[in-house]
C-alpha cells in the first residue's frame, strides 16, 4: 500500500493534518517530513518523521521512493508576512518547492494536495461574495506565489495528467501549533493572550474583515477534496472555502462572551495591514458546497467556546507541571 507525505509538517496545519491523516490511514502511511528537525518524541518508529526540503528536488525523489508515497500533502511555505520580509526566499520556497513537488508526482504518479489561499487574490478582486472565478491580481508577494501555484497545479494536470487538487484556504485558527507569520495571526494570537493575559495589542484594524475558519474544518476541506469524486470537481485545485466572516472586535467580542475583562488594543502594523486590505472579506464557497459537499461545522461562537476551553485546559497543565 502506498503511503502520504507530507512537507512542511511541523506547522500550523501539519501539526493537526498529520495526526488526522494518522487516525484516518494508520500511523506508519504517513510520512510527516519538514525543513526544521523533526523532535524526537513525535519521531518513534511507528510515527514515520524525516527531514526533507523541499528545495531540493533528490531529497524529494528519495523521499517518494523510499516510503512509496502515492499522494503529497505539500504544506511547506513562507506565509504572507514572512514571505514580504523575504521575497526572493519566499519565490525560492513556495514556487520552487511546489515544481519539485510536482515533478516528483509526475514521474512517480502521485496525487498532489496545493494549499492556496485567499492571498491568492487582491485589491480589483471583488471583496464580498468573491467568486470561486474571478479577478486575480494580488500584490503580496505570498498571493503571487500562491496564483502561480494554483496555475501550475492546473496545466501539470491537463499536461501530465498529476490529480493535483486543493482549496483556498482562509486564515486558520487552532491551538495546537503556532501560526507561522502569517497576516491572519492575529486571530490565534487574541485567543492565546485572552487566556493567559486578558488584554491584546492587535496589528490589524478593528475593522478590517477577513475570511477565517477553525482547523478541524480546515482538515476536514483538505481531506475531503482529496477523496472527492475526479468527475465532480470542476475546479480542481483552488476551491474557494470559508467559515466566517469576522474583524478583529467581533472576534473580541465573541472571546468577551466568555472573559468580560478582555481588552484589545491597536497597534497597526502597516505591512500587515495592507496585506489584509488587499484580501476579500468574504468568499463565496458555493462550488466546494456542490461539488464534494463542503460544509463547516464551526461558526464564530462555536469556535471561540471551544478554542478558549482548549486553551484553558493547556494552561492549567502547563501551571499544574
Ligand atoms: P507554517 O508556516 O506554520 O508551516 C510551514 C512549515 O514549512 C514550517 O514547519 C517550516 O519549517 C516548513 N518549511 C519551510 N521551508 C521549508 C522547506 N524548504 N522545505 C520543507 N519544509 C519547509 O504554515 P501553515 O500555516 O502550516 O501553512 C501550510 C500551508 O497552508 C502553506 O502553503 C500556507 O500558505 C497554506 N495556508 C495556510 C493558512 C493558515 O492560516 N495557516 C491559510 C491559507 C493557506
Ligand atoms: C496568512 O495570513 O498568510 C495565511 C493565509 C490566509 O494564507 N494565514
Amino acid at each position: 500500500m502506498s503511503s502520504i507525505l507530507v512537507t512542511g509538517a511541523l506547522g500550523q496545519i501539519g501539526s493537526e493534518l498529520v495526526p488526522a491523516l494518522r487516525a484516518r490511514f494508520g500511523t506508519n502511511r504517513v510520512i510527516a517530513t519538514d525543513l526544521r528537525v523533526v523532535p524526537s518524541s513525535a519521531a518513534a518508529a511507528e510515527s514515520p518523521c524525516d527531514h526533507l526540503d523541499c528545495t531540493e528536488a533528490q531529497q524529494l525523489h528519495e523521499a517518494v521512493r523510499r516510503y512509496n508515497v502515492g499522494t503529497i500533502y505539500h504544506l511547506a511555505a513562507l506565509l504572507s508576512a514572512s514571505a514580504e520580509a523575504a521575497p526572493q526566499l519566499a519565490w525560492c520556497v513556495n514556487m520552487g518547492g511546489l515544481y519539485n513537488v510536482l515533478e516528483v508526482a509526475r514521474a512517480y504518479g502521485c496525487g498532489v494536495f496545493f494549499p492556496s489561499s485567499i492571498g491568492a487574490f487582491g485589491p480589483s478582486t471583488p471583496k464580498d461574495a468573491t467568486p470561486q472565478v474571478t479577478i486575480q491580481r494580488p500584490t503580496s508577494i505570498y498571493g503571487v506565489t500562491k496564483v502561480s501555484g494554483e496555475l501550475l497545479c492546473d496545466y501539470y494536470a491537463s499536461r501530465f495528467n498529476v490529480d493535483t487538487r486543493g482549496v483556498r484556504l482562509p486564515g486558520l485558527v487552532s491551538y495546537v501549533a503556532a501560526p507561522g507569520g502569517g497576516t491572519t495571526d492575529y486571530a490565534v494570537e487574541m485567543f492565546i493572550h485572552a487566556v493567559r493575559y486578558g488584554r491584546y495589542t492587535c496589528f490589524i484594524q478593528a475593522g478590517t474583515r477577513l475570511d477565517m475558519m477553525y482547523m478541524p474544518d480546515a482538515l476536514s476541506a483538505m481531506i475531503q477534496v482529496m477523496e472527492a469524486k475526479a468527475d465532480r470537481l470542476r475546479y480542481r485545485n483552488a476551491y474557494n472555502v470559508t467559515a466566517m466572516s469576522v474583524t478583529p472586535a467581533t472576534i473580541a467580542d465573541a472571546i468577551r462572551q466568555h472573559i468580560p475583562d478582555f481588552v484589545v488594543d491597536y497597534e497597526v502594523d502597516p505591512v500587515r495591514q495592507a496585506i489584509a486590505d488587499s484580501w476579500p472579506r468574504a468568499l463565496d464557497d458555493s462550488a466546494a458546497r456542490e461539488d464534494w459537499s463542503w460544509a463547516p461545522q464551526f461558526d464564530l461562537q462555536a469556535m471561540t467556546k471551544d478554542m478558549l476551553s482548549r486553551l484553558q485546559d493547556r494552561l492549567a497543565a502547563v501551571r499544574s507541571r
